[in-house]
């Protein structure tokens, strides 16, 4: 009989390719990751201003990259921005003072990387996408990250800006320690403190394989310690290959109660459109919490490998952006279970 040892025994040095190459062949599951997006790719993404990161992405995987290149380069771009608020440099502190990043790469072979409550690296997406390659877990948390992130020699560096530094001083003057919670659907000023939010991508390339990414800095003046969705495998990302992919946004405890995003695929695995596969699990959040989610925001965006793509929230105000085969990007308001 063959066994998994046996098989691992009769591996030379490229044996691991190998093993997970005929892993695939047996499971109906093509090649592992590493799949070129080149022409046809598509890229889709959270908020309205997931077009600049649709275009970093769409630049990669023009350039010949993977389509893990693509969403962790489209990621990097809010991660980076100093007046983006929830992602990344600038982003809001936990009600301690601390700014910690939460983050996930994953793409539709099984490679999966995370981290959770990082502190002092800008790139959580990075951070996370050497967990996948580099070591042999899949999700790294608080100090451990910290340490791993600046092992592996990311730039450290005091995340927290004199803005969120000051927004955080003036919440604790009245915030009685609440968190903030939908700061992502506030009246939105262009430019203003709260003009944005976490970040979900998803990618797919003209074959029809996906990956995806999201990355957060999380819910405003949370407690420290606290992790929402976003780094979560199957609350804030879900891809899988010859089904589809979905994240998500929103208040995280909401999305994790129910691992929303693989929720959502597997919708799509049951026959349910990129849409309807939003719709069910919004709707299925909004009948298991009845009461306790009037003003909370979650929405979901989705994508399957022939490019439809869906999208769907608890309440009006969640946009995304997609980027077709051509790097056109629309920005689209997503569909509401309430009004306002
Ligand atoms: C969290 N889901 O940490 C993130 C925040 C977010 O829109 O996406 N807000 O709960």
């Amino acid at each position: 009989m063959t066994t998994r040892r046996s098989l691992l025994a009769g591996l030379g040095t490229c044996g691991t390719l190998t093993l997970a190459a005929s892993y695939a062949q047996a499971s109906g599951v093509p090649a592992p990751r590493g799949t070129s997006g080149g022409q046809g790719a598509m890229i889709v993404s959270t908020w309205d201003f997931g077009a600049a990161a649709n275009a970093a992405a769409f630049a990669k995987l023009r350039a010949g990259g993977t389509l893990i290149d693509a969403v962790e380069a489209g990621a990097m771009v809010p991660e980076a921005d100093p007046t983006n608020h929830s992602v990344g440099y600038a982003g809001y502190p936990d009600r301690d003072g601390h700014v910690t990043l939460d983050a996930v790469i994953m793409d539709d072979a099984g490679g999966v990387g995370a981290v959770a409550a990082l502190e002092n690296t800008i790139h959580a997406i990075s951070v996370a996408r050497r967990v996948m390659e580099r070591t042999p877990h899949t999700f790294l948390v608080g100090e451990g990250a910290t340490r791993f992130a600046r092992d592996q020699g990311f730039p450290q560096q005091s995340l927290l800006t004199p803005e969120s530094e000051k927004a955080w001083r003036d919440w604790l003057k009245t915030a009685k320690y609440q968190p903030e919670a939908n700061s992502e659907n506030r009246t939105r000023t262009p430019g203003g403190a709260l003009d944005h939010d976490t970040i979900g991508l998803l990618a797919r390339s003209a074959d029809g394989r996906l990956a995806g990414a999201c990355t957060t800095s999380g819910m405003a003046f949370k407690m420290r310690g606290r992790v929402g969705d976003s780094p979560q495998v199957g609350s804030g990302l879900y891809v899988e290959a010859g089904i589809g992919g979905a994240t998500s946004t929103g208040l995280g405890e909401e999305v994790t109660r129910v691992a929303g995003s693989a929720r959502v695929v597997a919708s799509m695995r049951s026959g349910a459109s990129p849409q309807k596969a939003c719709e069910e699990v919004v709707r299925h959040i909004a009948h298991l919490r009845g009461d306790a989610i009037r003003g909370v925001q979650v929405g979901f965006l989705a994508l399957d490998p022939k490019g439809n793509v869906g999208a769907f929230c608890l309440l009006p105000g969640f946009t995304y952006a997609v980027t077709d085969a051509h790097g056109v990007t629309k920005v689209l308001k997503a569909a509401s279970l309430f009004q306002a």
